[in-house]
């Protein structure tokens, strides 16, 4: 016989099972279960890497950095950043999670102060890196990149600074127009010693990857899950490249007359070899990134002269770049994650090229526009002259892009 007192007893045991049973099926319960079994299949061995199982790849890019806030030294007498970071742990996990705010970027990363800079607060960084992002219309793709590469070279141990070039207006984009735009506003404000050309939908997925230079131009972002993780052919080097100064100048930087889409990043490819240095790249394990999916945008239409123009890059490349890129700088706006340039880079006709209408007033900062110290008068696209008729790319040249229109 059961008494009633056990029987009560049964009662709420049952009751207490269910509660249980609930809570770790509610949602966030179930989250939680999932990742502390998630992170107990990830175990960190001596080096710091990831070692995963269970079909998930990759750490956290964020893991280990939260220690760095506590640690603060003060004084001019830092030492030198070891030569290889102990934070560097390899592949990267990157996912796309909706309703990530700026705000919770912002928070998870502190140490970054206006501007989007940083420096390593326990020694001293060996390299100065500041990041180059054309930019028009992508700020949900900017979030997610700003959201990664913060950490990404916090663990590199890099003394860096993220600028955004962004192209006013609704004119035809101009990628590598706006990235002479964004060498000559960086490399006014600080001696940077590396450029990271950046397009801003590449999320790099390896930190092995060090955002530092090479004793040549640098072609980073090798393999892309977009071209099944190879290199698309020989002389790519588009998506995301690194120079430093001189190298930049030694090519006059990137051309000023690419409009739309396509060609530009061949054209730098070319310059590289034209100015006497050469391609270096990361190892194909390394130099991973995923590119955030997008169509085409409006108002980057691909170019059709593109072939014609590369073909003559030979030609043009000492009269057509960093020596002869006009723009006005519209606004500077010095923001937590990041330095947003807004820029007027003209048209196709010009920096003001004759209209029927007065130009709109130039917005923000309420500041007169700064005329960039460039020189002479932008150099056009070739002139009308009878063009060959070569609308193939070069034969070298096959086209990085197969899924492009
Ligand atoms: N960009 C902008 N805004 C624009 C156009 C370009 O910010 O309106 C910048 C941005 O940094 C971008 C970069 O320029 O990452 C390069 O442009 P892109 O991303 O359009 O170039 P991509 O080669 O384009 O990635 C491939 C065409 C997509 C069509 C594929 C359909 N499946
Ligand atoms: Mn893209």
């Amino acid at each position: 016989m059961v008494s009633i007192q056990s029987r009560w007893r049964y009662l709420f045991m049952f009751l207490g099972i269910q509660l249980v049973v609930m809570a770790l099926l509610s949602r966030e319960g179930y989250q939680k279960r999932v990742s502390y079994f998630i992170r107990i299949f990830r175990k960190p061995d001596s080096t710091g890497r990831n070692h995963t199982v269970a079909g998930v790849s990759g750490g956290d890019v964020y893991a280990n950095l939260s220690h760095l806030s506590k640690a603060h030294h003060h004084g001019d007498e830092m030492p030198y950043c070891p030569k290889t970071s102990p934070f560097i742990r390899g592949p990267i996990h990157v996912s796309f999670p909706s309703g990530l705010t700026l705000a919770e970027v912002q928070k998870k990363n502190p140490l970054v102060v206006r501007g989007g800079r940083y420096r390593p607060p326990d020694c001293e960084a060996r390299h100065r890196t500041a990041i180059i992002i054309p930019h028009r219309h992508r700020e949900h793709h900017l979030k997610f990149l700003l959201y990664y590469l913060h950490p990404f070279l916090q663990r590199q141990q890099l003394h860096y600074g993220i600028y955004i070039i962004h192209q006013a207006g609704n004119y035809t984009f101009n990628r590598a127009k706006l990235m002479n735009v964004g060498f000559r506003e960086a490399m006014r404000e600080e001696d940077w010693d590396c450029l990271f050309f950046h397009d801003v939908d590449l999320i790099p997925e390896d930190d092995r990857n060090t955002y530092v230079c090479d004793s040549n131009p640098k072609h980073a972002a090798i393999a892309m899950d977009k071209f099944g993780y190879k290199l698309p052919y020989k002389m790519y080097f588009g998506g995301v490249s690194a120079l430093t100064p001189l190298h930049y100048l030694k090519m006059n930087g990137f051309p000023n007359n690419y409009w739309g889409w396509g060609g530009e990043d061949d054209d730098i490819g070319v310059r590289v070899s034209l100015s006497g240095m050469y391609i270096t790249r990361p190892s194909l394990k390394v130099g991973r990134y995923k590119m955030i999916k997008h169509k085409l945008d409006k108002g980057n239409d691909v170019n059709p002269k593109r072939f014609n123009m590369l073909a003559k890059t030979r030609q043009t490349w000492k009269t057509d770049g960093m020596n002869t890129a006009e723009y006005e700088t519209i606004s500077r706006q010095y923001l937590p994650l990041y330095t947003n340039i807004t820029v007027n880079i003209g048209t196709e006709a010009g920096l003001h090229p004759p209209s029927p209408t007065p130009p709109p007033p130039a917005k923000g900062a309420g500041k007169p526009a700064v005329k960039a110290p460039a020189v002479k008068a932008p150099a056009e696209a070739p002139a009308k002259g009878p063009a060959k008729p070569p609308a193939k790319p070069p034969a070298k040249l096959k086209e990085g892009h197969p899924e492009s229109p």
